[in-house]
């Protein structure tokens, strides 16, 4: 059903990677099954008060059992590339010693399961489900656990071998660092903006081990981070405002990026920590070599623009969307991938994630227009010589979304959660046939 090719019509290159994206605690339930682990989202979702409605992950969209009819789903759209996470905890119960078989064996099935679709897995390691036994031990904030995270990553990238071609390391530590560690709106929940700096550089330290154990075991896949990465403007044209927009350039991207890319923390990123901060002892004669050693490829999280007032303050410029947090503007995607390039160097980028919410079920129109304009977008970063080489939305169907719990639904599949009955919405339907084509309307 893929509509012929007119004069309105962005081709893609051949062997663009049509994709979506999840997680393994949005999606997968089954959490005491099969000798998972708890993690701190186990444990914090439980705990009165922190989730929209008292909603938890236990079931989420019980994926761990539906795994075969969702595989079934993503060969309908298309799909030909395909984003979860592994959760650690159900692959190591405790974070680290012996391996359980059962969980191992579900991310088998599961990727073979798209290798025989034809589909490209696209391995996260960690999207925010730190092992409960290891946050016992203070989880991200103890050094060790970068470590530990490292074992973990030898772990299943000796299980996987070259089956899973590209591995993510990180989910969006700078989220882990804001919310999880300084608003307390994530696990662990806790509200220590000098502590967060160091969990944020105890995670960098982490991708960076990560990247070393698939180096040591002569794997050809390839590796990188999954960075939310945002541009940031200045709300007017006077000079305080320029020059916010470029503190929070450092906070939102710089900060992430330089210790990646160039190994080394952004100057003025720097300069803004107390001097007694304890992030500046937790930094070691080493790390930045280690975080800052070669990735194969670049992965950007995409959700909208940040503008910045003379004083410093967020303001919303743009539309939003049912995320209240989220400034839709789409020509941000191009500013922030053509300046990856310029600044970084020419690193092959993934989009990894990008979407948005919205409160219409099923005929969600305004989430095929977002889509329609980031595709639009991605076209024309393409066009300007960016070696974009994938494009992974959010998500692929609704889940647990933290927080929030089921109250966003951010899939293109819609799922009934006291049936677990998945139903394409509008933009399912859309997508499927921008894949078919290979290419987008512009209107
Ligand atoms: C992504 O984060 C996540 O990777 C994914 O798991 C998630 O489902 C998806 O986005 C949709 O949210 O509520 O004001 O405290 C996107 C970056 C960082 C945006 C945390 C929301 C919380 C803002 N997110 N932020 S607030």
């Amino acid at each position: 059903d893929a509509a012929p090719a007119t004069q309105t019509e962005l081709v893609f290159p051949t062997g663009f990677g049509w994709g979506a994206a999840t997680s393994a605690y949005q999606i997968e339930g089954a959490a005491k099954e099969d000798g998972r682990g708890p993690s701190v989202w186990d444990v914090f979702a439980h705990e009165p008060g922190r989730i929209r409605n008292g909603d938890t992950g236990d079931v989420a969209a019980d994926h761990y059992h539906r795994y075969l009819g969702d595989l079934d789903l993503m060969k309908d759209l298309g799909l030909t590339t395909y984003r979860f996470s592994m959760s650690w905890s159900r692959v190591l119960p405790t974070g680290r010693g012996a391996v359980n078989p059962k969980g191992l064996d579900f991310y088998h099935r599961l990727v073979d399961g798209l290798l025989a679709r034809n589909i490209r897995p696209v391995v996260t390691l960690f999207h925010w489900d730190t092992p409960q036994a290891l946050q016992e031990l203070g989880g991200w904030e103890n050094r060790d656990c970068a470590k530990w995270f490292a074992d973990y990553a030898h772990t299943v990238f000796s299980a996987f071998g070259d089956a899973v071609p590209v591995w993510l390391t990180l989910n969006e530590p700078k989220t882990v660092v804001d919310v999880g560690y300084t608003a307390g709106t994530h696990a662990p929940g806790k509200r220590d903006r000098q502590l967060a700096n160091v969990v944020g550089h105890h995670l960098l330290l982490g991708h960076g081990l990560a990247v070393q154990a698939l180096r040591a075991t002569g794997s050809k896949s390839h590796i990188g981070p999954a960075l939310s990465l945002s541009p940031t403007y200045p709300a007017d044209d006077s000079q305080a405002a320029k020059r916010q927009a470029v503190t929070a350039d450092a906070e939102e991207n710089r900060r992430w990026l330089d210790p990646v890319l160039k190994g080394r923390y952004p100057q003025d990123w720097l300069a803004a920590q107390p001097k007694d901060a304890p992030v500046r002892a937790a930094i070691k004669d080493g790390d930045l070599a280690i975080i800052g050693a070669k990735n194969d490829i670049m992965g950007v999280n995409y959700y909208g623009a940040t503008t910045v007032t003379g004083t410093g303050a967020r303001v919303m410029k743009h539309p939003t969307s049912q995320a209240t947090w989220q400034e839709i503007y789409p020509d941000g995607m191009f500013d922030l991938l053509t300046r990856i390039k310029r600044d970084y160097g020419d690193i092959p980028l993934t989009i990894t994630e990008n979407g948005m919410a919205t409160t219409n079920p099923l005929q969600d129109t305004d989430r095929i227009a977002f889509l329609r304009d980031h595709l639009a977008a991605a076209h024309r970063t393409i066009q300007a010589g960016v070696n974009l080489e994938s494009y992974h939305l959010w998500s692929l169907m609704d889940n647990f979304e933290w927080a929030e719990g089921y109250t966003q639904r951010w899939g293109i599949v819609h799922v009934d959660f006291a049936t677990q009955r998945r139903t394409h919405k509008a933009s399912a339907d859309w997508y499927r046939s921008v894949i078919a084509s290979n290419s987008v309307s512009q209107n």
